[in-house]
């Protein structure tokens, strides 16, 4: 369906009145009043419930309301009180409504019975719970365990999570992919290479002390909004914040705290960036190549001079290996070929070398810019490389910070949801239920596309999220899909993967993590992990959107009741009787990171995982902290020789999470009524001979001979840079070849799809007519 598009660009900071509008329309569109509005101020709370949005960190001494407009509208999808009920289902088939867009079918509301897809009619009906389980249990136990897949979307808790991958292994796979793998699976990679950790050094108190920030590819204005916080006290602070990302993305630019009376009514904004660089996609390699050899020659000017020095030697030579390739390969690198790659000048890149060189403390930050790139490890590896130089890692002040997406997704690694069992102490699990665990290595996400595609499949069980509008390839994904005999989804909100069903299709609608969950020992809590490995409890209160829902918990439990008839021992009853007994059992599976977890879940701020780089123990291959040489300075690998090919972004809008659209206006980049938009550089549109307000048609660059296209999208002028281009995921996931991963981690490589693009056929407004965007 097409809507107009409307453009007006926005230079109102991120935070302000935009924002508390924002709330007040979303709050209403999803009609949320009343006791539900009430749960608001008990967001990120100690003994409230923990943001169902991203994954930020929750501070110990919380504001009064410490939620941001994201989180907000996540808290009222989830208590909206419209629902998809029975009768909605028996109204329309599932071949009707996968015409309709994502936010149709999420608008109807929260899931309220559960359901299985009736082939005859093609709708779905409802079922009771126990002949769900049952009917899924038979069929589970008739398939080859290896040929299931264990999807989990980064939200449940790390009971749930727990029990689901003992599930799984006990029912035999280590199948296990999860939202990570399209995400900050770059990261788990990463990391563990260079510095012996998967995850996230810093801590909220590190923004305290620390006097530079480097943000490279994420978008905090929409996708963490509540490290503003952090940022604005740190701008005041005169913190020195370099960002690099090919938009200009308004929540890095400035911020008025809609918390901080005085500076609404004021309404002077805090200014954040300190400097903007807008590179090319997948230019970051580059960028920090060319920083590195400002450092380089800033060491060599001041050891000439008998200055200090402005490498950290004592602390290379101490913690470091590897540091004399990276040099050499820095040295050797000329600014020509810098300078091509960056897409920045080398003036430019000298003054944001310098500006760091000055720093005592500095933080890295990072998210999706550099993750979803073919060489996204070789990325990540150098943003650790330019820390390491200075002494950047653990110190107070110091250290790396991958932002992640879900607001339980590192977690979920944490107790176990893994593919590589090397990564789970699978023996431990053995030992302690009695089952021999599965030692083959499990799908990826991008694996369990490949796999399905080739008949490799037989059941998929969602533990939430939205597997197939989320994946790359979705023309090829669908069909695939339709060969499956068994697919499970537990969810809260109707999606496009429920609606393409398998041979047998069930949906188990879920409760939400606000919603009170009352069990057999009374209300319970469940935990979960953030961005800064800090672990939280959280309470649900509100009233379930319907009785017929049961909790993640209960419904992983019964399912592996109705499953699993070997002799493994699993008390999953007195689990589910008290999630108290589950947190015993992730402690004694984990004790150092776990240990007491019980009394320790409602520290204020949450208690630490401890993580051995912070105290520069470094857990890698040699023992130190490893400097890693880049394979080439363009992140996506490509050619880069033909100007007809461009480089497209996919990204998020600030009105969605990932596949949930929670409306049409992107406020920040000022676009607003559609989706279905292309951002081009303006010279770029005349170079191509098109207009802006075209009605283009994008076309994938691959070498497998498979067609893509997407077709309908809106052409506008926009300030990215030459040779790229921006669009919305999900909507043009359909371009992403399945195979254009990164290297190591295979998470898709969504920031640089090679595409060329066309007017299409037969529009006139492409030879100078009325353009299609109507000013705002
Ligand atoms: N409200 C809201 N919050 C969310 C989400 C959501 O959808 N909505 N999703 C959650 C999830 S699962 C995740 S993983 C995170 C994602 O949060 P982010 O990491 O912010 O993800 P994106 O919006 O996909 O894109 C990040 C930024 O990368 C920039 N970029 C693209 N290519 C490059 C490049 O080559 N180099 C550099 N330097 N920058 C580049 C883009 O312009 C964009 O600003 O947010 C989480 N939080
Ligand atoms: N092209 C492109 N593709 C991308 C990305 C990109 O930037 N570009 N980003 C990637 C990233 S970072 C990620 S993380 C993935 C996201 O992939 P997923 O995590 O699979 O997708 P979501 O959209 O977060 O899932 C939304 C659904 O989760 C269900 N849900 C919501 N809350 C709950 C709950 O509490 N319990 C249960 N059981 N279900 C619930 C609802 O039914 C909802 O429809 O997409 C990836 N795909
Ligand atoms: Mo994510």
């Amino acid at each position: 369906m097409s809507r107009p598009l409307r453009h007006h660009p926005y230079d109102a900071p991120s935070g302000g009145w935009g924002s508390m509008q924002s709330l007040v329309r979303h709050a209403s569109r999803q009609q949320v009043w009343g006791s539900a509005l009430g749960e608001l101020p008990r967001q990120n709370k100690p003994d409230g419930f923990m943001c169902v949005s991203c994954a930020w960190a929750k501070p110990a001494e919380p504001h009064a309301a410490e939620f941001c407009e994201n989180g907000a509208k996540a808290t009222f999808w989830e208590l909206t009180s419209k629902r998809a009920t029975a009768d909605f289902f028996a109204r329309h088939t599932t071949e009707e409504l996968r015409g309709w867009e994502d936010f149709d079918l999420e608008n109807e509301g929260r899931l309220t019975c559960p359901m299985r897809h009736d082939p005859e009619t093609d709708r779905y009906l409802p079922v009771s719970w126990d002949e769900a389980f049952a009917a899924i249990g038979r069929r589970l136990k008739t398939f080859d365990p290896d040929r299931v897949v264990f999807y989990a979307s980064g939200r449940a808790s790390l009971e749930a999570s727990y029990m689901y991958q003992l599930f799984a292994r006990i029912y035999g796979t280590n199948n296990l992919p999860d939202s990570s793998n399209m995400c900050h699976e770059t990261t788990s990679k990463a990391l563990p290479k260079s510095i012996g950790v998967p995850v996230g050094t810093v801590e909220l108190d590190d923004f305290e002390h620390t006097d530079c920030i480097l943000a490279f590819g994420q978008n905090v204005g929409s996708n963490a909004p509540r490290m503003l916080h952090p940022l604005q006290r740190a701008a005041e602070r005169g913190v020195s914040m370099l960002v690099f990302n090919p938009m200009r993305e308004r929540g890095w630019l400035t911020f008025v705290d809609p918390q901080n009376p005085a500076q609404m009514l004021s309404g002077r904004p805090t200014r954040l960036a300190s400097r903007y660089y807008q590179p090319r996609p997948a230019g970051d390699i580059a960028v920090m190549t060319g920083m590195a050899k400002t450092l380089l020659a800033l060491d060599d000017a001041a050891q000439a001079a008998g200055e200090p020095r402005v490498l950290d030697q004592a602390f290379i030579d101490e913690h470091c290996h590897g540091f004399e390739d990276f040099e050499r390969m820095v040295r050797k690198t000329g600014w020509d070929e810098i300078e091509r790659n960056a897409g920045l000048t080398r003036e430019a890149i000298e003054d944001a070398g310098r500006i760091y060189a000055r720093a005592e403390r500095a933080i890295a930050i990072y998210g999706m810019g550099l993750t979803q790139h073919r060489l996204g490890s070789d990325s990540v590896g150098m943003l650790v490389n330019l820390l390491l130089m200075r002494g950047h890692i653990g110190r107070i002040g110091t250290g790396i910070l991958p932002v992640r997406g879900h607001s339980n997704v590192q977690g979920q690694r944490t107790v176990g949801i893994a593919d590589d069992p090397a990564l789970v102490p699978i023996d431990r699990l053995g030992e302690m239920y009695g089952f021999a665990p599965p030692r083959k290595k499990g799908f990826t996400t991008v694996e369990a596309c490949e796999a399905m595609l080739e008949d490799g499949v037989d059941a998929f069980i969602g533990l939430g999220g939205n597997f197939l509008r989320a994946v790359p390839d979705h023309a090829r994904m669908e069909p695939a899909w339709g060969r499956l005999k068994l697919a499970v989804h537990v969810a809260t909100r109707l999606n496009r993967s429920h609606l393409v069903t398998a041979e047998e299709t069930y949906l188990l609608p879920c409760l939400g993590r606000l919603e009170e969950d009352v069990q057999a020992g009374g209300p319970q809590v469940v935990t979960m992990e953030d961005s800064t490995a800090h672990i939280h409890a959280s309470r649900g209160r509100a009233r379930p959107a319907s009785p017929d829902l049961l909790s993640e918990i209960r419904i992983v439990a019964e399912l592996a009741k109705a499953t699993l008839s070997g002799a493994a021992r699993v008390p999953w009853d007195d689990w589910v009787a008290d999630y108290g007994r589950i947190r015993d059992a992730i402690a004694r599976t984990f004790p150092e990171d776990f240990h007491d977890m019980n009394a320790r879940m409602f520290t204020p701020g949450g208690f630490a995982r401890p993580l051995a780089a912070r105290d520069r123990r470094w857990n890698t291959d040699t023992g130190k902290a490893n400097f890693r040489t880049p394979a080439a300075l363009n992140a996506s690998f490509d050619p880069d020789d033909d100007d007809t090919v461009f480089r497209l972004i996919t990204l998020r809008s600030n009105d969605q999470f990932n596949t949930t659209i929670y409306g049409y206006r992107d406020r920040f980049r000022g676009i607003d009524g559609s989706r279905m938009v292309v951002m081009m550089n303006p010279d770029d549109i005349a170079r191509m001979g098109l207009v802006s307000g075209a009605r283009v048609a994008l076309t994938t660059v691959a070498e497998d001979g498979i067609p893509r296209r997407k077709a309908g999208l809106t052409l506008l002028a926009y300030d990215v840079p030459k040779g790229c281009l921006a669009a919305y995921y999900p909507e043009c996931n359909v371009l992403v070849p399945l195979s254009h991963h990164e290297r190591d981690s295979l998470t898709p490589a969504a920031k640089s799809v090679p595409v060329r693009i066309a007017a299409e056929v037969g529009d006139a407004r492409v030879r100078g007519g009325r353009p299609q965007i109507e000013a705002m």
